[in-house]
């Protein structure tokens, strides 16, 4: 074990990007695809000419009819993806926590994806596919399904099988084709070739501190494999730096010279113990290899807290847990999900909400439309247009982790008689809420509601009146859980429909 040998990773996106995964084109340069949970619409796709710089194109699931499920938590719904392009067309498997394993299919990702293609007897989350230089195809993915008849689950490890991929059938037994080194939770598995042999890299550590990628050789893809004395590959446990939990690689060019790798990591302040909320970002490097293995070993990377302008902090795109069939948020009339998928992304949309019935119970349907926090050093706004078109409960901006973990600065629905809209920030912290901020405001004109994030939380302020001050580990990785990041958005409960004008996200 190499005691510290770190070099910078360059941030490929900001905000919740996580789970990276990375394909070359025919044509040359790259796209990826990352895990979105619960929101839709759902898996960005991102492209790039040179692995390092890269733009948003769309996401891969825009309509309802590839995000089936019969009711969505937080941290549920679309898991790990892996993109590859085989003889004209690009597979995307990835897992619906909530229904099973998919493949979506598109001759070019610009032009949108097929809905699913269901793989049947394959449990687990984090599939994979292999396209063999003889037609064979392979899926792995990691442990999973119902105990056997004896009560036994599938050890954790990684399985592998042969599957069909035009109709989604798995060929031949599942095969647990390795165990990881540490026992905790192997996942994220991909399979490649170079010279002839067979690669397996996956994570493994949990996705939170002890994160690392591991990897492994074989001369058949079902082993026995070799594991490589350099494991990990990468790791960022027990270091102080900024980039933390850092795994779930994928790579492009395995079998050249010079190999591109993705992996996710998390940015933490300096607070001690160290605090994240952004959520798991995806970093691009390069690897040389000798002797048939990666010239990198117990590899950290770091990278700057704050981002320098070059890696989409200032990319907007609407995006809401869940799937309204109603469409009752409109982004610049538009519903979302709007039927072709195109969403106004630009920044300052007007927003139009139907209030909900319920709170910020997931379950129900969405509860707020919003873009993701790129940045810890940002400003989100929104002007609500007139505060009496509510009709009983309370619209407002929130600043979202999960339905546990939020802050929000909320607008009562106007008293007729009080011709003024009562407003508070407030903190929701695993079912404590606090109020840290309170203002009356007059009814009659608009009512700006802003939200300034930095490294060590938010200030919340409504027509220039100072709101208070929330912490940002409330929403931290450790603390309020979970597989996304923050989503920074607009809300309405109640009655009525309700117009924010200017929703504008900037860093
Ligand atoms: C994903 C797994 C992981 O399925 O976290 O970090 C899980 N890796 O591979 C959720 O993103």
């Amino acid at each position: 074990m190499t005691l510290f040998n770190c070099t910078p990773a360059r941030r490929i996106a900001s905000g919740f990007h996580p789970d990276p995964t990375i394909c070359e084109r025919p044509e040359g340069g790259y796209y990826m695809v990352n895990s979105s949970f619960e929101y839709f619409p759902g898996m960005p796709v991102l492209e790039s000419e040179d692995g390092m710089h890269w733009r948003k194109i769309g996401d891969a699931m825009t309509r309802p009819s590839q995000f089936p499920y019969e009711a969505m938590d937080n941290n549920q719904g679309i898991y790990a993806p892996t993109l590859r392009w085989h003889d004209g067309l690009y597979y995307l498997i990835v897992t619906n926590v909530n229904k099973g394993n998919m493949i979506l299919t598109t001759a070019d990702p610009h032009e949108g994806w097929s809905d699913p293609i269901w793989v049947e007897g394959w449990p687990g989350i984090d599939p994979s596919l292999f396209f063999d230089d003889d037609g064979t195809v392979y899926i792995c993915g990691n442990e999973g399904g119902e105990p056997d008849e004896h009560g036994e689950r599938e050890p954790a490890g990684i399985y592998l099988s042969t599957i069909d991929v035009a109709t989604g059938t798995v060929l031949t037994k599942r095969r647990r084709i390795c165990g990881g080194i540490t026992g905790s939770n192997p996942e994220g598995p991909h399979l490649y070739k170079r010279d002839g042999r067979y690669y397996l890299m996956w994570a493994e550590g949990g996705t939170e501190s002890g994160h690392m990628e591991n990897i492994a050789r074989a001369d058949d893809p079902f082993g026995p494999y070799e594991m490589y004395p350099g494991n990990p590959v990468i790791t960022n446990r027990s270091t102080h730096l900024t980039l933390q939990a850092i795994g779930h690689c994928d790579c492009a060019h395995f079998d050249a010279d010079r190999t591109l790798m993705v992996f996710h990591g998390t940015r933490n302040n300096d607070e001690y113990p160290a605090q994240g909320w952004l959520g798991r970002e995806p970093y691009a490097v390069w690897f040389d290899w000798k002797d048939g293995w990666p010239t990198i070993a117990d590899q950290s990377y770091d990278c700057a807290l704050n981002g320098c302008g070059e890696s989409l902090e200032s990319d907007v795109a609407w995006i809401t847990p869940s799937i309204d069939a109603d469409g009752r948020f409109v982004v610049d009339g538009q519903p979302i999900p709007h039927a072709d998928g195109t969403l106004a992304d630009h920044n300052g949309a007007t927003v139009a909400i139907r209030a909900t019935q319920q709170d910020f119970a997931l379950r129900e349907g969405p509860t707020m439309v919003g873009t993701r926090q790129t940045d810890f050093r940002c400003t989100f706004g929104a002007t609500l247009a007139d505060a009496r078109a509510l009709r009983g409960g309370e619209t407002g901006v929130a600043v979202y982790a999960n339905a546990a973990h939020w802050l929000e600065i909320a607008v009562a629905a106007v008293d007729d008689a009080a011709g003024t809209a009562h407003v508070e920030a407030r903190v929701h912290d695993a079912g404590l809420t606090a109020v840290v901020g309170a203002a009356d405001i007059p009814a009659d004109g608009p009512i700006r509601l802003t939200v300034r994030g930095d490294e060590s939380g938010y200030r919340f302020d409504a027509d220039g009146t100072d709101l208070g001050f929330a912490p940002g580990k409330v929403l931290s990785f450790v603390h309020a859980g979970g597989f996304t990041g923050i989503l920074m958005g607009v809300w309405a409960h109640g009655d009525g429909t309700v117009v924010y004008d200017d929703v504008r996200y900037d860093v």
